[in-house]
């Protein structure tokens, strides 16, 4: 559906930029699915095991069901990454990003994560609120290197040019505007889909190239001898990751059927058990949360797990998702973030970059043909948005577990079950359900009055003001908020396993430090703290339900304080 925001200096209706940014990404999922085969394989395995997860989930909460149409629409949202290679073409990018309502998010700072750095820093570009669609844009620091390699990648780089003179020209109208009408709309996601984050495979500077990938530096060669950025992954979410990632596994030909059925049996009787509303409300975003609500709870026998488990196995035993008689490399061995028991952040799992063809071009008319390895095939399913002290608490979660992980690096392989129940090990003092989560302080969530709250709010019946205490009297509503951002080690993480080589230092004289400060000014834009918005999201929600149930006098003086300093912090974010 188009709707119109307002008028163009012309006089003519401008297509508001939210409904630009789904047809962006409709646009470029279509392309980068021509350009990748085993991208729109995927996508198709994703889709099925998706509709498998809806099949229980309809059994589970009587009152759901999502058609073909809604489903298609539910998994359309993605995250893409590019790599930039110059200042200007950054700020470019993030004028461009800013036409679809998409802002930058959080600083990223890529060359300060141990031994995984890269000479990179990085913004994630997406919607402040409610955002379906996101792309991590990072930018390479040529002063991360001695001034001898660092003058020729400035010097390659320098001979590009990404953005049209009509981009630029569609660009600098939509500021202009406020937006762009139907037909010029359509002209910039076209720059985008044929120019912009094209794959090219036209590359020049071999040995550069050559050069910095010996040295530890692929990521710099990924970005300084190609003719444009490339988009390197775009990755759709799921409604359960466990099950896709051990679908993919088995189309990809990694596992027999005997083994992904039984895989898929342990992933569907789980969600059985974690698939509560929140669940629903979690991953169900577009549904009321009224309708959530009134879900009756259903009941799903082990035999019917059984069932979608074997009916799933036999679909994907179809020829169109004989994905291993397509090029690959393989998938990865292990999901990133929590473990699978711990609704918290995102977890991502991939298929390996692929070994394309490329072909150089020397300035002396010279044809090299040889081939690249970048771009992947990441999936992610996202969780509950962390407060400083859950954060705080994953990453020493996390830290424990990777340890335990490298000990026996070939245990998910040999034995998931064991690998699994020792992965959830160190996540143990996160609470396992939202409720639990939030009276630990360790996620957030938006709050509302009931119709049913509201009316004893009128009789003067209130007296808690413990918002969970209301909700499980029916008089407050509540939903956990979904963790929009990324997580700069899990990237870091899939950049070495990508590349198939860990960080690299700097080959500067002395190290050079990098600030938000700087990647704001190459921007020429504020980045948004994405923790202020969750915080004061968080903290409106709470302020208004309050009112509305007249409890706001009987908040302590000083809590009341905290949540109107978040507020006031969001408001000018
Ligand atoms: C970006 C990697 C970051 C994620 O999901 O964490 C990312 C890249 O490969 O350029 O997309
Ligand atoms: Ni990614």
């Amino acid at each position: 559906m188009t709707t119109f925001a307002s008028q163009s200096d012309s006089g003519t209706r401008l297509v508001a930029k939210r409904d630009l940014q789904n047809r962006l990404f409709a646009a470029l999922s279509a392309m980068f699915a021509k350009e990748v085969p085993l991208y729109d394989k995927a996508l198709l395995v994703n889709m099925a095991c998706n509709r498998t997860v809806c099949a229980l989930l309809a059994k589970l909460h009587v009152g759901f069901t999502l058609s073909d149409e809604e489903l298609e629409r539910t998994s359309g949202e993605r995250h893409g990454a590019i790599r930039i290679g110059r200042p200007d073409e950054y700020r470019w990018i993030g004028r461009l990003f800013a036409c679809f309502a998409m802002e930058p998010h959080n600083f990223y700072d890529m060359t300060c994560v141990g031994t995984k750095s890269q000479p990179i820093i990085a913004t994630a570009f997406r919607s402040t609120l409610r955002p379906e669609h996101r792309v991590f844009s990072s930018v390479l620091m040529t002063d991360y290197f001695d001034p001898a390699t660092r003058a020729r990648i400035e010097a390659l780089l320098a001979k590009r040019t990404v953005f049209s003179d009509r981009a630029k020209e569609l660009i600098e109208k939509s500021e202009r505007q406020g937006g762009l009408e139907a037909a010029d709309a359509e002209d910039l996601i076209r720059e985008c889909t044929e120019r912009i984050f094209k794959w090219t495979g036209k590359a020049r500077g071999h040995a550069l190239y050559k050069e910095l990938s010996a040295a530890g530096f692929k990521i710099a060669a990924d970005i300084a001898c190609f003719q444009s950025h490339h988009l390197n992954h775009l990755t759709p979410n799921t409604f359960s990751i466990d099950l896709y990632t051990a679908a993919m596994k088995y189309c990809l030909g990694e596992v027999d059927a005997a083994w992904f059925r039984a895989r898929a049996e342990t992933a569907l009787g789980r969600l059985v058990k974690q698939a509560d509303h929140d669940f629903m409300k979690l991953h169900f975003k577009h549904v009321p949360l009224e309708e959530i609500a009134a879900y009756r709870q259903g009941s799903v026998a082990p035999a019917e797990v059984a069932a979608l488990a074997a009916e799933l196995t036999a679909t994907l035993a179809g020829p169109d998702y004989a994905l291993s008689q397509m090029k690959h490399a393989g998938f990865k061995d292990f999901t990133e973030g929590p473990s699978e028991d711990t609704p918290v952040l995102l977890r991502q799992d991939a298929y390996k970059a692929l070994t394309e063809p490329v072909q150089f071009t020397e300035d002396d008319g010279t044809v090299v043909d040889t081939t690249h390895t970048a771009r992947f095939g990441e999936i992610e399913e996202r969780f509950y948005a962390c407060t400083p002290a859950g954060r705080a608490l994953y990453d020493a979660c996390l830290a424990e577990a990777d340890a335990a992980r490298e000990k026996d690096p070939s245990l998910p392989k040999r034995d998931m079950a064991s690998y699994e129940a020792l992965y959830a090990k160190p996540f143990a003092p996160f609470a396992k359900n939202l409720e639990g989560l939030i009276r630990q302080g360790y996620v957030y969530a938006r709050y509302l009055p009931t119709e049913k709250g509201l009316a004893a709010a009128k009789s003067g019946a209130l007296a808690s003001t413990d918002l969970l205490d209301l909700a499980k009297q029916g008089l407050v509503e509540y939903e956990g908020l979904r963790y929009e951002d990324f997580l700069p080690v899990s990237a870091a993480g899939i950049f070495a396993s990508n590349l198939q080589q860990y960080g690299t230092k700097s080959t500067a004289a002395v190290k050079p430090t990098y600030s938000q400060a700087l990647l704001e000014e190459i921007l020429g834009k504020r980045i948004v703290d994405a923790t202020v918005v969750y915080a004061g999201v968080e903290a409106e929600s709470k302020l208004e339900t309050y009112a509305k149930l007249g409890l706001l006098g009987k908040l302590p003086a000083s809590e009341r304080a905290e949540l109107e300093s978040r507020l006031a912090a969001y408001r000018t974010a």
